[in-house]
C-alpha cells in the first residue's frame, strides 16, 4: 500500500515525500517495506550536521548554507531536531528565522522533528528520515541538532561533515567543550561574528586543537605570511585539521567560505576513502539498534502476558536481583542454549 508512494516520491513529487516522512516518523508497520523499497536509491546526498549550544545561530545558518546551494543550483533537504519543545512542530526554523524564502521553493525540503519518544528513538527515525531524503534526491541535507546531549552528539555525528557552531559573548568558556561536540567537529564556525569577542572565541578554538596562538595567528587569513602552524583543511598523510570560520549569519557574511569548506571537506572524504568508512560505521550502528529492537521485540511477545510485570515485582521484594531475572528471561523465553 505504502509502496504506491515509492515512484512519485522518486520522480520528485513533493506529497509523496512528505507522506513517506510522516510514516517513517510514525514508525507504521508499511513504513519497512517503504524503507526497503528506498534503500537502494539512497547513498548520493551529503549529509552536513549542524550542532552547537542553544541560540548560537545554527537555524540562521543553515537558512543561508540552504540559500548559498541553492544559489549553485543544488537541491537541499533540512531536518531539525529540537529536543527542548515537542510542540514546536514547523515553527521551529519558521518562526525565529524567516525561512519564507526557502518555503516556496521546490528545491528545498524542511522538516522539523520533536521529540516524541525517547532521544535514542529520535536518533533512529532520523537515521530513517534521512534515509527517505537521500532517495528523494536532495543534493545536500543539513541537519539541526542542538549539542546538548550525547543522542543529539549521535544524530550529529551520522552526518558527513559535522559544523560545530560557537557564539562569542556565552562565557569564557568554549561551548563546544561543554556540549561534548569539540571532537565531532570537521568544520568549526565561529557565527556572530560581529560581536565582540569573537577573535578571542576563534582563538581559543585554534588553542584547543594544539596550535599555539603566534602573532601570525591574527593574519591567518593574509596570503602568504608563511604561518608556523599548519594550515587547516587536508593534511600530509591523510588527516583533516578543522578549519575555523568566522559567519554572520544574518548578514549572510562568511557562509560561502563555511560552504566551500563543507565542499572540500566532503571531496577530501572521497580522495581519502574515509567516506565509505563512515558509512560502514554509521550502517554498523544502524544495525546495531535495529538489532537490538527487534531482540527486545521478539522476546516480549514470547513472556506470557503479565511476566515481565510479575518478574519486575519480585527483584522489587528482594527476591531476585535484575541481572539474575534477566539471565533467568533469557534462559526461559530467549535465544540462549
Ligand atoms: N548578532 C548576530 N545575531 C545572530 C547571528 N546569527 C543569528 N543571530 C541571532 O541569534 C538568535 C538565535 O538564532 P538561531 O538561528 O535561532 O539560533 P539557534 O542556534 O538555531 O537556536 P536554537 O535552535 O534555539 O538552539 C536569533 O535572534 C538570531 O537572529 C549573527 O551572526 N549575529
Ligand atoms: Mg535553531
Amino acid at each position: 500500500m505504502t509502496n504506491e508512494l515509492v515512484e512519485p516520491l522518486l520522480a520528485g513529487n513533493r506529497r509523496a515525500l512528505a507522506r513517506a516522512v510522516s510514516e517513517v516518523e510514525d514508525r507504521t508497520v508499511a513504513s519497512r517495506g517503504l524503507m526497503a523499497a528506498l534503500f537502494p536509491h539512497t547513498g548520493r546526498a551529503h549529509i552536513i550536521g549542524v550542532t552547537g549550544a542553544p541560540g548560537t545561530g545554527k537555524s540562521t545558518l543553515v537558512n543561508v548554507l540552504a540559500r548559498t546551494y541553492r544559489t549553485a543550483g543544488k537541491t537541499v533537504g533540512i531536518i531539525a531536531v529540537d529536543p527542548t519543545s515537542p510542540f514546536s512542530g514547523g515553527a521551529l526554523l519558521g518562526d525565529r528565522v524567516r525561512m519564507r524564502d526557502l518555503a516556496g521553493d521546490p528545491g528545498v525540503f524542511i522538516r522539523s522533528m520533536a521529540t516524541r519518544g525517547s532521544l535514542g528513538g529520535l536518533a533512529h527515525t532520523t537515521a530513517d528520515v534521512l534515509m527517505v531524503l537521500d532517495a528523494a534526491g536532495f543534493d545536500r541535507i543539513l541537519i539541526e541538532t542542538v549539542g546538548v546531549g550525547q543522542a543529539e552528539i549521535d544524530i550529529a555525528s551520522a552526518a558527513h561533515t559535522t559544523v560545530v557552531v560557537e557564539a562569542p559573548g556565552m562565557g569564557d568558556e568554549v561551548q563546544a567543550i561543554k556540549a561534548g561536540v569539540l571532537e565531532i567537529a570537521d568544520v568549526f564556525a565561529v557565527n556572530k561574528a560581529d560581536r565582540e569577542g569573537a577573535d578571542h572565541t576563534a582563538m581559543a578554538l585554534q588553542m584547543m586543537q594544539g596550535l599555539a596562538p603566534s602573532p601570525a595567528a591574527h593574519h591567518r587569513s593574509s596570503a602568504g605570511s608563511g604561518p608556523a602552524h599548519p594550515q587547516p583543511g587536508a593534511q600530509a598523510g591523510g588527516s583533516w585539521l578543522p578549519p575555523i570560520v568566522k559567519t554572520v549569519a544574518v548578514r549572510g557574511e562568511g557562509v560561502e567560505v563555511l560552504c566551500q569548506w563543507i565542499e572540500r571537506h566532503a571531496e577530501h572524504l572521497r580522495a581519502t576513502g574515509q567516506l565509505g568508512r563512515r558509512e560502514e560505521a554509521r550502517a554498523a550502528s544502524e544495525l546495531d539498534h535495529i538489532l537490538r529492537d527487534a531482540l527486545l521485540t521478539d522476546l516480549t511477545h514470547r513472556l506470557p502476558p503479565g511476566h515481565l510485570a510479575r518478574v519486575a515485582a519480585g527483584v522489587a521484594r528482594r527476591e531476585l536481583d535484575p541481572y539474575s531475572a534477566v539471565d533467568q528471561l533469557l534462559l526461559d523465553y530467549g535465544f540462549r542454549r
